[in-house]
């Protein structure tokens, strides 16, 4: 049968299971990558599974979130990485290097190898028809020693794309377009595949903004077809060698599919505080802002920080208006200065950030209290800012510096004729930030530097077979692991010690919340669909767990955080009548007894509300091998190590 190309690179990697929709399968992984927030628990995961040297083809480690260095936190950990790295066999990006995923494009990529990665926009990496999926920490540390990523065989959502861009249209605006139409769960359970004669028009990082988003619609990831345009990308990175040409099969078969017709995008802007919040810029013209930020993964490629230089030249932003740019590589960032760029962008009042996550999660240029950012990033959550009362617009590098000039929300169209941005014919490469690891006969005698932000990792012990505990929230739909585990450069520097960055669960939502979970000692959440959506961060699964939580109640939940709980043995519970979340309050006592079995049995048991006497069905959202794993304690115990 012909294969999309998904299906493609899952059958060169299957290493078990059976390519049915729905089905646990394991895939080998060719590349993994982590970075500096979540690299750490990878890396401590990695040596408690007791594996000398990785064992993938290439293993990367990146130092992109963490670099404000306020106190010695965030050098500890850069050195723990890096002497890590070196012993385990990994290549160490140092701080400055850039971004994770625009790094990888640039230098790593490969047509049809998997990637797997501690972040959820490894998703970028499908720009190159590479399969790229984002895991917990302790996912990719096992990926890490050679162990198989188990996933559930998705579907594939075919999106054809017809037409082209008009002038200040641009991929942002699609990826917007795509989750107005799919919304933050509408991608849940497929991977989204690119194709149409149109995709002819979307370079390649075009297509790494769209890749880069599609986590966002809750997909598993997304891949466009390997082609010309992929080619070029390779060529301009002097990896030519590295490209293979690849698509789906004629004739391959979708389980569903969307068609866009490019020339029909608009400039959009995702509204606080949902990336599915879309409405076209037009509509939001006027409205006052504080703060503008050009940059992250999604928009920090030299052809979106060229536009926004050449649209921002000879123009100063006005004084209410604070502009911020963050270059995604240290390879955009010396060619916006070999052209000129950099002066124009300095002229225009912007303040020039390292080439860095930076204001995408917190880690500095939080706005103002109340205020308004907009932002070419890719979540704007509550208080993904560092500033809780903040309202976040998501837009394209275009309507964002339209709108730094003007100090209003700006739709770019009125600018009149768009700048045309030509790639220089090939970029400068200089892999000096990239350090290669320790020779292997080396090792085992290298030393691994451990400051004091590094703590041992929590031991998780076997689940009870009888639970009595209270009900510590009543939450609603698409809860955001940024909601359970905030972001914010405080909060991000102890990404290394599970004690004390757990006293920052549910922060947002009850500042005292750890010190009522810890009293309470065990404990259930209770949410609506799609609970634990957005990033990968593992910390929202084991610092529940650390403070005693128990398990969490929900009409569904996001993929990667479902694999999360199950790694770290907290219970991942369907309700099998949603309508039952309504009358379940926090503070109720929930009672399950034999829970032990029941979870064996595997089908629909019943757990008693012991405050008002009612009995609801639930289900435990786990494949075979994860109930192992939640029975022990989580993986780490599964295997011995805990
Ligand atoms: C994010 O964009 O939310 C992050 C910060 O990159 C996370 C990773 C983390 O929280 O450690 C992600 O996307 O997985
Ligand atoms: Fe970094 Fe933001 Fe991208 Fe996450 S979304 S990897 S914080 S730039």
């Amino acid at each position: 049968m012909p294969d999309t190309l998904t299906e493609k690179i899952i059958r060169e990697h299957l290493v078990s299971g059976e390519m049915k929709p729905g089905a646990e399968i394991g895939i080998r992984i060719d590349q993994t990558l982590v970075h500096d927030a979540t690299g750490q628990m990878a890396a401590l995961q990695f040596e408690a599974l007791g594996r000398p040297r990785v064992r993938t083809r290439r293993s990367v480690v990146y130092s992109d979130h963490n670099i404000l260095q306020v106190t010695s936190h965030n050098a500890d950990d850069h050195a723990f990485l890096r002497t890590a790295a070196s012993k385990f066999g990994m290549v160490y990006s140092k701080v400055g290097n850039g971004i994770c995923h625009q790094l990888n494009l640039e230098r790593f990529s490969v047509p049809g190898e998997t990637l797997l990665g501690a972040d959820s926009h490894t998703t970028t990496g499908g720009a190159v028809g590479a399969l790229a999926v984002g895991a917990g920490g302790l996912d990719v540390a096992v990926a890490m020693g050679g162990g198989p990523f188990f996933l559930n065989m998705p579907k594939v959502m075919g999106i054809t794309l017809v037409g082209s861009l008009r002038p200040w249209s641009t991929a942002k605006d699609v990826a917007l377009e795509i989750l107005r139409r799919l919304t933050v769960s509408g991608g849940r359970g497929h991977v989204l595949e690119f194709r149409g004669e149109a995709l002819m028009n979307l370079t390649l990082t075009e297509r790494a903004v769209i890749a880069n988003m599609s986590i966002e619609t809750g997909a598993f990831t997304a891949v466009f077809p390997s082609d010309a345009r992929t080619r070029a990308f390779f060529t301009r990175q002097g990896r030519e060698g590295d490209w293979r040409e690849l698509s789906a099969d004629p004739g391959a078969e979708y389980s569903s599919g969307i068609e866009i017709d490019l020339s029909g995008i608009v400039p959009m802007a995702a509204a606080p505080h949902s990336p599915d919040n879309v409405k076209p810029v037009s509509e939001l013209a006027g409205a006052r802002l504080d703060q503008v930020a050009i940059g992250s993964c999604t928009n920090s490629s030299y052809r979106d920080l060229m536009t926004a230089a050449a649209i921002l030249k000879g123009r100063t932003v006005p004084p209410h208006v604070s502009l911020i740019v963050a270059p995604g590589s240290r390879q955009v960032y010396w060619e916006l200065a070999r052209g000129g760029a950099l002066a124009d962008l300095i002229g225009a009042g912007a303040r020039i950030m390292e080439a860095a996550c930076g204001f995408c999660n917190g880690v500095g240029q939080a706005p103002r209290s109340e205020g308004v950012s907009l932002r070419t990033s890719n979540r704007n959550f509550p208080g993904r800012s560092g500033t809780p009362s903040a309202g976040l617009y998501l837009v394209s590098p275009e309507t964002a510096a339209a709108s730094a000039v003007a100090g209003v929300i700006t739709d770019p169209r009125t600018l009149g004729v768009p700048p045309q941005v030509e790639l220089p014919v090939s970029f400068r490469v200089d892999d000096s930030m990239f350090v290669y690891p320790a020779p292997e006969a080396e090792a085992a005698s290298a030393e691994i530097l451990r400051g004091p932000s590094i703590a041992p990792l929590p031991l998780f012990g076997p689940l009870p077979d009888s639970v009595e505990a209270p009900v510590m929230l009543a939450l609603g739909d698409n809860v955001t692991t940024d909601d359970i585990m905030p972001a914010g450069a405080h909060i991000l520097a102890l990404r290394a010690n599970i004690p004390a960055i757990s006293r920052y669960i549910f922060s947002n939502i009850e500042p005292d919340f750890h010190l009522r979970q810890k009293e309470a000692g065990a404990g259930f959440i209770t949410g609506g669909a799609n609970y634990g959506q957005g990033s990968s961060r593992e910390h929202a699964a084991m610092c529940p767990r650390y403070l005693g939580l128990t398990g969490v109640i929900a009409e569904s939940f996001a993929r990667i955080h479902q694999a999360n709980l199950c790694n770290f043995g907290l219970l991942p519970l369907v309700f099998a009548d949603p309508r039952d979340r309504r009358w379940i309050l926090q503070g109720h006592t929930l009672k399950i007894d034999g829970l032990r079995s029941k979870l064996k049995a595997g089908a629909h048991f019943p757990v008693l509300n012991a405050t008002v006497t009612r009995e609801f069905e639930v289900k435990v959202d786990a494949s075979e091998r994860q109930v192992e794993m939640l029975l022990a304690g989580g993986l780490l115990a599964l295997a011995g190590k805990a």
